[in-house]
């Protein structure tokens, strides 16, 4: 049997996307421009892993050569819980408060990949979510989840941003989804509200000045020159999201309880004491693994010198 859009729609739905749509899957030709400039500026800091493979994020077709359409996933993280705001702790962004996105949303390609190849044997798929040579937010665009807003983060009109993307690469083709123009309008909140003023201008961002990036990619000391800028940021930043208006108005409940926090916050004097054994057993299923005990330390140390 052939597999629509519908099918598709229903099937992604059921599974637990909140967002899906669809688009032809011709080279990222402007994108792929300005990844290359963006590149050239060095906002990408230490992350050399955004300059490998640019033939492959530019054009999917060296991921899977007869591909025609991608399918373009969004899943809702936004809990409604909020911070605490105390001192004496520090404040993990949103995204790293339950598991890790990747392990629940790999789970879910999987099954969404072997639904559809249940109805049609022929249909071929790799499916990515953040670390593969794919730039997730320029397919979600091109699909129609949303517009790539001035923060540099994909706005949905009706969930807001606070959702993780996935791509599957076809080789089916797919009915194209209508582009959503983008909505900032003369808006400029998260420009003013960024405490390091990592939104260089609208819409373009020095990875090397976001707190994200700082906290989490970053393998090196923080420079000085952020000092007292972190509001005790210790994993992540949402500041440029939070001051959203469309955030504000119409972020909706995710319904997908492995998101709800297990680490919203972290008391600084128990990481200063924490053994590797407990961060292992603490995080070993959570995002913040990434920054290892030592980065985790760094980050508390930073905000508390
Ligand atoms: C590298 C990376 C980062 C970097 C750089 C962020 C960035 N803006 O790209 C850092 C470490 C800072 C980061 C932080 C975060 N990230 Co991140 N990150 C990525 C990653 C791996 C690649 C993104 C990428 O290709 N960047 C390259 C630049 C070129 O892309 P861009 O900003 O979209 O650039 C466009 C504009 O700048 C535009 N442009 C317009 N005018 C101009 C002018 C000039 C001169 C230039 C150069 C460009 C330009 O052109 C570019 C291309 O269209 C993706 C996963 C993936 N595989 O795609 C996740 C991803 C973007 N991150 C994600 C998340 C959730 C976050 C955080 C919210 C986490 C947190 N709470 O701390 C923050 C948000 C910070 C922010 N304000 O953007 C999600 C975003 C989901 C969404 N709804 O959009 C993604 C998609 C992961 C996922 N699969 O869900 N991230
Ligand atoms: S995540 Fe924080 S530091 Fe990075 S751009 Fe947004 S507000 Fe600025
Ligand atoms: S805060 Fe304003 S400018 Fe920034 S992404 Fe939201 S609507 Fe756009």
């Amino acid at each position: 049997m052939k597999i629509t859009n519908e099918i598709v729609v229903e099937k992604a739905k059921q599974i637990g996307f909140d967002l899906v749509g669809f688009t032809k899957s011709d080279e990222l030709t402007e994108e792929a421009a300005n990844l290359e400039k963006w590149l050239e500026l060095k906002y990408h800091g230490d992350m050399d892993y955004m300059e490998r493979y640019f033939d492959k994020r530019k054009d999917v077709s060296k991921i899977l050569p007869d591909v025609k359409s991608i399918i373009s996933l969004g899943m809702n993280y936004y809990t409604g819980e909020q911070y605490s705001n105390q001192k004496d702790k520090g404040k993990i962004s949103r995204y790293a408060w339950g598991k890790d996105y990747h392990l629940v949303i790999w789970e879910k390609l999987d099954q969404l990949d072997s639904e559809l190849k249940e109805i049609d044997p022929e249909f071929e798929s790799k499916s990515y979510v953040d670390t593969g040579p794919v730039m997730d937010k320029a397919w979600a665009v091109k699909a129609g989840l949303g517009w790539l807003a001035k923060h540099t983060n994909v706005l949905n009109k009706e969930i807001g941003s606070w959702f993780f993307i996935a791509n599957l690469i076809t080789n089916y083709e797919f009915e194209n989804s209508p582009v959503v123009i983008d909505h900032c309008g003369s808006c400029r909140a998260c420009i003013d509200a960024c405490p390091t003023n990592a939104i260089v201008r609208e819409y373009l961002l020095d990875s090397t000045k976001c707190i994200s990036y700082l906290t989490i990619e970053n393998k090196k000391e923080i420079p000085d020159e952020f000092k007292s800028k972190f509001d005790n940021w210790i994993f992540g930043c949402d500041i440029c999201q939070d001051v959203c208006p469309w955030n504000i108005k119409f972020s909706e409940v995710t319904k997908n309880l492995e998101f709800f926090p297990k680490n919203k916050e972290l008391k600084i004097s128990e990481v200063y004491k924490m053994s590797e054994e407990e961060f292992h057993e603490r995080f070993s299923e959570s995002p913040i693994n990434r920054t290892k005990l030592m980065g985790l330390k760094r980050n508390v140390e930073f905000i508390r010198e």
